[in-house]
């Protein structure tokens, strides 16, 4: 099963969507990202185990490699093609049995930041677990939150980053949604590669996720609350 997982992260970071894609050439006829996740479904994997060690193994390197400028844009977009084929299969093994819906979750990529990858994964998991996810998408305005949240009163909402530059972003929609004077408030939860405990606490989020499994207890915890 490792060997498998490997080979999921390797075709991942080689863009591999399926046996039948054009790219990268020198895997013609060779199977890419669904038929490798399908095939250890099928031998009895755990689904989070072939997100973690095959998909999101695959992204780490990604990361890494564009980073230091050894893949570029094109690369990056074709691996995430990759790695939202396999998330798909996954999505319905995540999710918990008949579990009743836990209420919902509203979430969003904030303003001037087009990275969903991570938001995407986080509503895979909430949903898993129960919760009925409102996605307002990329990119989205503190107007829009604000809307969302009058329109949904009492959800709590998660606002993710993945820029330096957009972070600040998160503190205007906290701003924001607090000005709103909505009744009862709003809970919010924040999360995105550049985010920390400390950042959370100074723009007066509600919580801190560092990742999607994480995500999932901090929004448990916040509507115990
Ligand atoms: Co961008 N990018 N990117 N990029 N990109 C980063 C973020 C960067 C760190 C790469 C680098 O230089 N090392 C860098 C940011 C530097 C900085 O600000 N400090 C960067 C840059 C600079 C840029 C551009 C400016 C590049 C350019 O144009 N010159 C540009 C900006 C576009 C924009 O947003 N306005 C850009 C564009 C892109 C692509 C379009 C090519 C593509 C995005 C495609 C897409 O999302 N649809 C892309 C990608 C893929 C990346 C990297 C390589 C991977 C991000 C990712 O998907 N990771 C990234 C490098 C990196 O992060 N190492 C990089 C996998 C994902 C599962 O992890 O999103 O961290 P992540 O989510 C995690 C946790 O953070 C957490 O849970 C998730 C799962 O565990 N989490 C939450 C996320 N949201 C949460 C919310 C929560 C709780 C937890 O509660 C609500």
């Amino acid at each position: 099963m490792q060997e498998l997982l490997k080979t999921i992260a390797d075709r991942v970071i080689a863009g591999r969507v399926d046996a039948q894609s054009p790219h990268p050439p020198e895997l013609a006829g060779q199977p890419g990202v669904k038929e490798l996740v399908t095939q250890a479904l099928d031998q009895g994997a755990d689904p989070l185990t072939v997100l973690n060690q095959g998909l999101l193994a695959g992204m780490e390197v990604v990361g890494r490699q564009f980073r230091d400028c050894e893949i570029f844009i094109p690369d990056v977009l074709v691996a995430c093609q990759a790695m939202r084929a396999g998330a798909d299969l996954l999505r319905p093994h995540l999710r918990e049995g008949g579990a009743s819906p836990l209420g919902k979750f509203i979430i969003g990529t904030v303003k001037g930041d087009l990275h969903d990858i991570g938001k995407n994964l986080v509503s895979m998991m909430l949903e898993g677990a129960g919760f009925e996810i409102v996605d307002l998408g990329i990119n989205v305005p503190e107007e829009k939150f604000v809307e969302a949240a009058r329109a949904h009163p009492g959800v709590p909402i998660g606002l993710s980053a993945l820029l330096s530059t957009t972070m600040v972003n998160m503190e205007k929609t906290i701003r924001a949604l607090r000005a709103a004077n909505l009744p009862g408030g709003v809970k919010t939860v924040i999360g995105g590669a550049p985010i920390t405990q400390e950042f959370a606490d100074q723009i007066g989020a509600d919580a801190f996720a560092p990742d999607a499994s994480l995500a999932v207890e901090a929004v448990k915890r916040l509507m115990a609350a």
